[in-house]
């Protein structure tokens, strides 16, 4: 296919509720959308939203790096053959890593519509039906009663902060948020790098008979990460560490349960799937999770959970956007997403703002 043309559109969102993002507070959500069209005028869009707080990259630095990869992109041939030929014929320049996820979405959904299958039957197959993560929140008043509600709608697993209090309230937290599951559903946990190597290792032995899945990044030193493992058992996860290198980078022994993969932060497709190969090889999990995306971003990065051996999916951010940019609004929701009810939606143009691309 040629890619006869390439556009570049602004939205700006309002949340629910404002969110806190490292030192910053949202009251709305700004990305980029990139539609890349071939001569039959099929279509094929992806998302470029920079989380202010996770990315380094602003906005504006992202509208830069957008334009020069429509300028890239315009008149370009491309095989669609297949997933890897087509992601292999995005261009190498060095694009801010949500610039490079909006990339390899838009291409992934067009050589889709060109060859006429589904976005998950081009990343090579899965189940229309794919598992989400359940989120409690910090402002949940109830924890217990939250819990039973995840329990009785049949999720297969939640999601719990820890960190922000002392050891002592969290163990009481998760004692209670374990206990509401009832084993039906696995519990992860996100310290965010809150912990001391000595605060860690009071929690573990704290929580240390209930079968949690895991603990993302418990440590503000994750270079102590082995040790902590091996002193304690706890079962960790990855996240903010797969922003600071390539998988390669890391022992061949790291002793971890689950690989948390964002990316938008990331840098799309071809990293995710780099870091699922090495957690495969070290029976770990991926799971694929969202950054406040749009639907544009959420559908490719569900298809893309669905496609990988991933673990429930952790989307659940998109219950924070007030409005969205697909019409109509997809059920990003509940224990399950089907991918074919979110591929039924349409960018709704009235929603987005044309940027020109040739500033
Ligand atoms: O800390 O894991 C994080 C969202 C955006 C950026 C970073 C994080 C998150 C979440 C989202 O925790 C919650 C989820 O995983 O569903
Ligand atoms: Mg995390």
């Amino acid at each position: 296919m040629t890619i006869t043309d390439a556009h570049l559109y602004r939205y700006r969102l309002p949340l629910t509720d404002p969110l806190s993002v490292g030192e910053r507070t949202l009251t709305e959500r700004e990305g980029l959308l990139l539609c890349l069209q071939d001569s039959g005028g099929r279509e094929g869009w992806g998302e470029a939203a920079p989380l202010p707080g996770f990315s380094e990259a602003s906005l504006g630095d992202v509208l830069e790096h957008g334009r020069r990869l429509v300028e890239l992109l315009v008149g370009m041939e491309v095989s669609v053959s297949g997933r890897n030929t087509l992601l292999e014929s995005l261009p190498e320049a060095d694009l801010h890593a949500s610039v490079q996820f909006a990339g390899e979405g838009a291409l992934v959904e067009l050589g889709a519509a060109v060859r006429g299958i589904s976005v998950l039957d081009l990343l090579g197959g899965g189940d229309e039906s794919v598992a989400l993560n359940a989120l409690i929140t910090d402002d949940c008043s109830d924890l217990v009663e939250a819990a039973e509600n995840i329990r009785k709608n049949g999720y297969r697993a939640a999601k719990l902060k820890v960190g922000r209090r002392n050891i002592s309230a969290d163990v009481a937290r998760v004692r209670r948020v374990d206990a509401a599951l009832n084993g039906e559903v696995s519990l992860r946990l996100d310290a965010n790098r809150a912990w001391t190597v000595e605060e860690a290792t009071t929690f573990a032995e704290e929580v240390g008979e209930l079968s949690l899945a895991y603990v993302e990044e418990p440590l503000a030193d994750p270079t102590a990460l082995p040790g902590l493992v091996e002193a304690t058992g706890l079962p960790v996860a990855l996240d903010e560490t797969t922003r600071e290198g390539d998988p390669g980078e890391l022992p061949d022994d790291y002793p971890i349960r689950a690989v948390i993969l964002k990316p938008t932060l990331l840098g799309g497709i071809t990293p995710t799937r780099a870091w699922t190969r090495w957690a495969e090889r070290r029976g770990a999990v991926p799971v694929v999770s969202a950054s406040y995306e749009s639907g544009v971003g959420l559908r490719m990065l569900a298809a893309l959970a669905s496609s990988l051996p991933s673990a429930p999916a952790g989307l659940s951010t998109y219950s924070r956007l007030a409005a969205d940019v697909l019409l109509p609004r997809p059920p990003i929701e509940g224990p399950n997403v089907q991918l074919p009810d979110l591929y039924a939606a349409r960018v709704d143009r009235s929603a987005v703002h044309a940027r020109s691309t040739t500033s």
